[in-house]
Parts: C-alpha cells; structure tokens; sequence
C-alpha cells in the first residue's frame, strides 16, 4: 500500500512542499532531528508514519525513530495516561478535564516537542495540527497548544454504490467498489482515511443511503469480511464506519415476510444481524437509515412511526454500542405542489416533531441543513431547537448536487458557516445551531455534524480541484465551529498551493464570493430548484422531477414565490420560534435572500434594497455571468505561477461555468420578461 505523495493534484493539502526559507529552517531543523513514540497500537503508528513522511518531504531528512529514549528525541509522542508522569510540564488538572479526542503540543525545556493525547486518536490529531503548522510556516518555537473538537461526531456520508457508480457523485467512480464488489485497491482508501484524520473526521458511513438490492447484502457474510478489512484501515486512522441499511432487509435477505418493526422475529432477526456484524466488526459504528422516503421501505407500511423503526435497530445495536442514525429527509415526493395543505418544506418537523422523546438514547436524528434538499439558498431547518429530547445531528451535503456539480466554482464553507451560527431563539436569544448540534443546548448523548461527500476516483479526488477546499473546510469547521470561513479559506490555500501572496490572495477572492455568485446566475430569493429534472444541473425553470403537479415557484402573470405564511399560506413560518417565525412571516421584516421561500408577491414589489423583484432578477443574472466572467480572468493570472495541471483543470471547468451560467441567465430572464411583461430598466438584451 505505497502512498503517492509527490503528485500534486492527488496530494490535496498534504503536499508536505519542501521548506525553502533557508533562515527558517536554520531556526528549526533541529527540532526535527528524531521522534520517539511512547506505546503501540495501529493509530500511533500511523500517526508516526504520517509525521515521518511530512518531515522526510518538508525537510528532506530523514528523522531517527528512538524506541525509548526520551530524553534524547526532538519530538516525543504518545498517550497522556501512559506519558504524563514522565513529564512535569503537563498541566494534569487541566489534561483530566478534556475528552478523549483532545491533545497537546508543548514545547518543553530542552526545547523537545511533546505531542500527548488523551487517546490514541488524539495524538494523531496531534501530529496533524503540528504538519499543518509547519505547511503554513508558523512559528513554532514555544508552542503551548491545547485542543479538543467542539463536536462529538464528525462524519462523512458516502452515497457510493457497488457497481461503482456514486449517487449525486461528480469526481469519478466509487473508490470503494468496482464490479459490484468491494475494490481491492485499499491504497486509495488509505490515503482518503489520511486525508479524513487529518481535518478530524471520525466516523463514515461506506454506502448509499439509498440501498439497493445488492447493497442490501452488505450485512450478510458475503461481503462482511470485506467491509471488515476497510474497517481496519479506517479504524488506524481514528474513523468509524456505518453502513446504511435497507429497512426491509429481513424480507429481502432474511426469509421473512415482513419487516414490521413490532414483530418478534423480525426483532428477533436484527438482533441476530447485529451480533454478526460486531463478530467481524468488534467496533463497528452503526447503521444510517433513510426510511419512508423517496421510495424506501419504511415503518409506514407497517401503520408504525419512525420511533418505533429506530428503536427496533437502536435495540439490536445497544449491547454493542452501536447507533442508528435515522434520517429526517422525509416527504412524499408524489405530492401534487398544487395543493397547499400538503408543503414539503413542512414535512421533516411534522413527522418528526410530534416523536420527540420517543427514540432510544442510541438513536440520532439526522437533519439538513434546510427543509428542502440542499438548495443553494434555504432557511435553516425549523427541526434545530424542535427536538429537546432527541440527540440530533446535522447533515450538510458537500458534493454540489444543487450548487453546480463540481463544475461551478461553489466554495460552501460560508454557507455552512450561516447556518451553524444561526439563532434558533429554542431556548432564548443565543440558542444556535452550533449549540444544539454539539450537544450543549439540550446535553445530548449524541450528536454532531455529518456531510455528503465530494470525492471519487478522479485523480485530484473532487473532480474541480478547488473543490478539495469544501471537503477540507467542512471537516475544519466542524471541528471548531468557531474558526472563520476567512481563516479556514487560507490555509487550505497556503497548505495547497503554497506561500506566494499574490497567489492566495487571488483564489481568496475567487472561493469567499463563489457562492454568491452561483446564487446570483441560478435560482433567485430563496426560490429554489428550477434546475432540469434527473441529474439537476442546469436551468428549467419549470423542472425538476418531483414537481411534476404545478410548479413550485408559483409565478404567473402578477407574482411569483410560495405564500408560507402563517395566515394565508401553508403555515411554515409557524414551525419556527419567536422571534424568526415573526420575521419570516412579515413582508416588512423577511429577509430579502429569503423573500420568495416565504411570500409570494408582485414583480413590482420592492425589496429591502429597494430594487423590483424584477429588476433583482434581471440584474443578479446579468451580474452573475459578468462575475463568472471575472473568475476566468482572476485563474488566468494564475497561469505559470502553479503547476499545469491544476491549472488547467480549474481554467477547464470555468470555461463550463460560464456557459452554465449564460444558460442560467438567458433562460430566467426570458421566463420571467414573458410572464411578467416587465421589461428591464437597464434596455439589456433579453433572449
Ligand atoms: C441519496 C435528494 C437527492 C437524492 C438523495 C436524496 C437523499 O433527493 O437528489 O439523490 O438520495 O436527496 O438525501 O436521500
């Protein structure tokens, strides 16, 4: 299993560059002169392997690895319990009050550096927080760094399938599965645990949510020994796997004749099941269900809820430790869009709301962000703050489905960032996401953050290159809600591409207003979709496959936008606490990124800018494609200064970028000139 290490496409933000400043190294060299770890276990060791790589590349020495002499070594690593009486330096009050995942670096007296975590997984976290110092040239002569992750879960979803195709996937094949079986290419699987650890994920479900009926068997021992073997080698680097499990398995896979969350052998049969998984995956995470949902089974067919359908896993799994992440993505995807008593922005927290308190403490309910699926603009999910008693977890999605597939540029860290600040007033002013997602609002036993994710077979893993920065500034930020999406933006770009100032500034500038600038060409005010049916790029104003009954933006001859207010709409804004349900529901008060989600109202109604609807379609489409136009010259400065091949793989996709979103513009603003009338003020040309 040889890592490649010296391609830079491949390498993401572990490029390990040479260090050049011959003063800096004169400085510090000998800090990296040899190591000495204190224990074993398969998690120090690649928590070894990966600081003697980063050394042997950044200072091209190879450093000695000392088995016992402390005293002796440069950089000392190991676990506080088997550490700290060697060491007086350590501050021991303050090393017992951290959790398991929380580490120190200190530089001690004979100017060693000691590296102790309070678990194995720790130190590695460790070492990676002491590479990236060293990525971004930091000083690193007196480091006192003391670090725990706010979040207790920070997962990945893979929506990847055993033929190898990947759902909503934009990089490639699966790297987990060819040929309707698991890859025995287990390099690149390694390097994405690498990867993974080094932004401190650690757990990650392996399969589509949507499971079919070949990845049903996943749990059976056809193909346990297999996922037991990428359990190994997530579990060197601190990560759990999940697999997502088809509710009726036990008819499918185990003769049964239903699934009925209530029946005794059927109760009977999941705990068997678990039982087996654990003898091949001793610490096996738990499964990721989507039940009752675009047409999965589920407990309905049964006439049972969702709590029950959990519990019956939850049960299975509880002697193990297991958990059931049950999703909340759950809506009747055949409702006709014509009839307002039935909203789909509504569906999650009525289904979900009314069970608070019903599902066992090893049950976390899985929640988007929004209360559509991953729009480039929704408001946030009124479920945060809904459940009091019901541990909850976050999911964001990191692959573009909605926000251009990884041929737009899409940077979505200041999305999520909007989303993890805002107040949800549950509990009073200061009740924010981030709060209740950590566990701390509502003291869940579990919860945290988890994100569909972007990577596949392609040689740079995320198809646009500049996409590795959404899976690097996910796991950043979900690591330390707290960090700026500014700050996060600039080490991936130093860690990526290196120090020249002119360089970081420029892809600065391109990431931070990306998302603007999609939002600007695609679907206006909090809208949503109008993107073509199936695949979901590109612009159809009328599209999407799941609006087949009317079309959700609600425009004609007058007005356009869905009426979800509490007195003559669907009754939306209602799901939210005082103050936001107030502001939604006011025109006067709604936010205008927001507006069309909320109320539907004349072309000519003026928002907050005081500019038209109309004028504000018109203008941001015309807008976004100047932008996009910008972005194009932006790279092209670029030229020579980084390596072809990124280089041209950026300019590539850009080039898409721009028809998309002349397509984008040419299309909304003919609709809309049509249906309204209303000619631009500006006399630009409409198509
Ligand atoms: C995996 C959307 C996507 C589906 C996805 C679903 C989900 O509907 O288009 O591809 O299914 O969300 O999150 O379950």
């Amino acid at each position: 299993m040889e890592t490649i290490i010296n391609e830079k496409s491949y390498a993401c933000w572990l490029q390990y560059e040479r260090i050049e400043d011959r003063e800096w190294l004169e400085n510090n060299k000998s800090r990296f002169q040899s190591i000495v770890v204190i224990g074993n276990s398969p998690i120090l060791n690649s928590a070894l392997n990966e600081l003697n790589l980063g050394i042997r590349s950044m200072f091209d020495n190879e450093p000695t690895l000392y088995k016992k002499r402390v005293e002796e070594a440069s950089i000392i690593i190991g676990i506080y319990d088997e550490i700290h009486n060697q060491f007086k330096e350590l501050d021991t009050n303050r090393m017992e009050e951290l959790n398991e995942e929380s580490y120190i670096i200190k530089t001690i007296k004979n100017e060693s550096l000691l590296l102790v975590g309070k678990s194995d997984k720790a130190v590695l976290y460790a070492v990676h927080h002491l590479l990236r110092l060293l990525q971004l040239r930091e000083p690193i002569e007196h480091l006192d760094i003391v670090e725990s992750p706010k979040n207790q879960l920070r997962m990945l979803n893979q929506w990847d399938n055993m033929d190898g195709s990947i759902e909503r996937g934009y990089s490639g094949k699966s790297i987990f599965y060819e040929n309707n079986r698991i890859t025995k290419n287990l390099g690149r699987i390694k390097d994405y645990a690498r990867f993974l650890s080094s932004v401190g994920i650690n757990a990650i479900s392996i399969n589509n949510v949507n499971v079919w009926k070949l990845e049903t068997k996943l749990i059976t021992n056809e193909f346990l020994p297999d996922v037991a073997n990428i359990a190994d080698i997530f579990r060197s680097y601190g990560i759990k796997i999940f697999l997502s499990i088809n509710f009726a398995s036990p008819i499918e896979i185990g003769q049964l004749q239903t699934a009925d969350p209530l029946d005794p052998d059927v109760i009977k049969w999941w705990k068997n099941k678990a039982e087996e998984i654990y003898n091949f995956i001793p610490d096996f995470g738990g499964f990721v269900v989507k039940a009752d949902s675009e047409h999965r089974p589920g407990p309905f067919t049964y006439n049972r809820n969702h709590a029950d359908g959990a519990n019956l896993l939850a049960n299975a799994l509880k002697p193990y430790g297991g958990l059931v992440i049950w999703r909340c993505f759950v809506y009747n995807c055949l409702q006709d869009w014509r009839d307002r008593s039935t909203d789909r922005a509504k569906a999650a927290y009525d289904h979900f709301k009314p069970l608070d308190g019903e599902f066992l403490d090893n049950v976390i309910l899985q929640v988007k962000n929004g209360p559509m699926d991953f729009q480039v603009r929704e408001p946030v999910s009124p479920l945060f703050g809904a459940l009091e008693k019901t541990n909850q977890m976050l999911e964001f999605q990191i692959t573009q489905e909605y926000t251009g597939q990884q041929k737009d540029l899409c940077f979505l860290v200041p999305l999520w960032k909007e989303v993890l600040e805002y107040d949800t007033y549950a509990k009073g002013k200061g009740s924010k996401v981030k709060s209740i997602v950590d566990g701390s609002l509502f003291g869940f036993k579990y919860s945290g953050i988890c994100a569909v994710s972007n990577i596949g077979d392609d040689e740079n893993w995320t198809g646009h290159t500049l996409a590795q920065a959404n899976l690097y500034g996910y796991g950043r930020l979900i690591w330390n809600p707290d960090l700026s999406s500014e700050a996060i933006t600039e080490e991936w770009i130093r860690m990526t591409f290196g120090e020249d100032p002119f360089i970081i500034e420029q892809i600065k500038s391109m990431l931070l207003e990306s998302w603007s600038i999609y939002e600007n060409y695609t679907a206006p005010l909090g809208i949503g979709w109008m993107v073509n049916p199936g695949h979901h790029y590109g612009p159809n104003i009328d599209g999407y496959e799941y609006s087949v009954w009317g079309t959700y933006h609600f425009a004609d001859r007058d007005g356009i936008g869905v009426d979800r207010s509490i007195d003559t709409g669907t009754g939306y804004a209602n799901q939210y606490f005082s103050p936001n349900k107030e502001i939604y529901n006011s025109l006067d008060t709604c936010p205008d990124e927001l507006l069309l989600f909320f109320h539907h109202v004349p072309y000519g109604h003026k928002l907050k800018t005081g500019v038209t609807v109309i004028q504000h379609i018109y203008d941001t489409h015309f807008k976004g494609v100047e932008q996009v136009d910008k972005l194009i010259k932006k790279w092209s400065t670029l030229k020579g200064k980084i390596d072809e091949a990124r280089y041209s793989n950026v300019q590539e996709r850009l080039i898409l970028q721009l028809d998309n979103a002349k397509a984008w513009r040419d299309q909304i603003n003919t609709y809309f000139y049509r249906k309204s009338g209303i000619a631009d003020e500006k006399k630009r040309k409409i198509y």
